[in-house]
């Protein structure tokens, strides 16, 4: 029998025995053709879909401490579908929150507050990670819904530290301290303790904040960070305070358990960074030992008007660095319809789709998801408490 015969033959025999259909059930094999559902596996941690919670401030905390506020909040997302839940801008230290009602990760007593969210978030199959973070000179401010200025000391505030002592401008007018060597070493030690009480509490994938105009940003754009020591100036000293904290974190951080970072790869304007140079500083990151790249952008200056806003502006940015790094990249920014989201995957734009203020709309965007690009069983997105919900 000739080798297409023989094919023919196993095909027709698989099929009047239906053992794919034994093998792989069709709610799997249908949903499988949608990229947005296939699962993703970095280092040892396996994401059931490409959907992932960004980290979104709360401004719900006391002294750092999460809450049942976040138990419910991140807990909706887990039973949403998302396949990874990434806590929010976590402090390492408490003069990194942006506001004093931001989550901190700088006392032991925090681990278990985490803990419990996490248990939670691990029974329905999402896997919980958690941003750490330090405001820099953005510190200090109140919530957004309070005004988003910057606190005095003297009202509950704190002086703020940064790179230099330049301030951010607009309605965040508090002038940080410079910091010294000493100061920067102190924040390194704080990203490693804080990595490790992350581990304790059970997260399964970590973020350095490295952006949006906070500390790490700070350092890494020529806008705010004007030192003449080896943490300013040139491209190797601008990027060494987060090249180092990456590689401290990552020698305490298991190698079986995702290091990502969110980076700002442009501020948009001239004389600030460029999408060429965190091309560059991405590539130092894979030797640094970082295993996916959050793409995000901007935020060191007030002024947000050279930003290019619109419905998925940032996709072409993540894919040409995917392309031109081979870094696995997370994307978000006005990523709203599944469609969109689903050609993001399948084109190889991005590995994952990070959704922020659609997810707060909408916990069952997964769900709904699944309904709209007429997956075959999007049930599967719910928890069975809840299957009679489907129409
Ligand atoms: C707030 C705190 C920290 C962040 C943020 C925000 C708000 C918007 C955003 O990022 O894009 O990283």
């Amino acid at each position: 029998m000739e080798f297409p015969r023989i094919l023919n033959e196993l095909k027709g025999w698989l099929s009047r025995n239906r053992i794919v259909d034994r093998l792989y059930p069709t709610s799997m094999r249908e949903i499988s053709v949608l990229k947005l559902f296939e699962p993703f596996r970095l280092k040892e941690i396996e994401l059931k879909n490409r959907i992932a919670v960004a980290p979104m401030c709360q401004y719900s905390c006391e002294d750092g401490y999460v809450n049942d506020w976040h138990l419910v909040h991140l807990g909706s997302r887990a039973v949403g579908g998302a396949g990874l839940v990434v806590v929010e801008a976590t402090a390492v230290s408490a003069e990194g929150r942006i506001s004093p009602s931001c989550s901190g990760i700088y006392h032991d007593g925090h681990v278990d507050a985490f803990a419990r969210i996490n248990r939670f978030i691990k029974q329905f199959g999402a896997v919980p990670g958690i941003q750490l973070a330090h405001a820099g000179r953005k510190g200090s401010a109140q919530r957004p819904w309070e005004g988003d200025s910057h606190i005095p000391d003297h009202a509950g505030g704190w002086p703020t530290i940064a790179p230099s002592a330049i301030a951010h401008g607009g309605n965040l007018d508090k002038v940080p301290t410079e910091m010294s060597i000493d100061d920067i070493h102190r924040i390194q030690d704080a990203f490693v303790t804080g990595a490790k009480r992350a581990l304790a509490a059970g997260f399964e994938w970590l973020e350095l904040h490295f952006a949006h105009g906070y500390l790490a940003h700070e350092f890494y754009s020529p806008i705010s960070n004007h030192r003449h020591d080896r943490f300013g100036g040139s491209f190797e000293n601008r990027t060494r305070f987060l090249r180092e904290t990456l590689q401290r974190v990552r020698s305490v951080w298991p190698e079986r358990f995702p290091l990502t970072a969110r980076l700002s790869v442009t501020d948009w304007v001239d004389g600030g960074v460029t999408i060429e140079e965190s091309i560059e500083l991405i590539n130092h990151f894979r030797t640094d030992g970082l295993d996916l790249v959050d793409i995000s952008h901007g935020f060191v200056i007030p002024d947000i008007s050279p930003i290019p806003w619109g419905p998925g502006f940032m996709v072409p940015i993540s894919h040409r660095i995917r392309e031109a790094t081979g870094m696995p990249t997370a994307v978000g920014w006005f990523i709203t319809d599944p469609h969109q989201a689903e050609q993001v995957i399948a084109n190889g734009e991005a590995d994952l789709v990070m959704l922020a203020r659609e997810l707060l709309r909408d916990p069952y965007w997964p769900y709904h998801a699944a309904v709209a690009l007429k997956a075959s069983e999007p049930q599967s997105m719910l928890p069975p408490q809840y299957a009679r919900a489907v129409s």
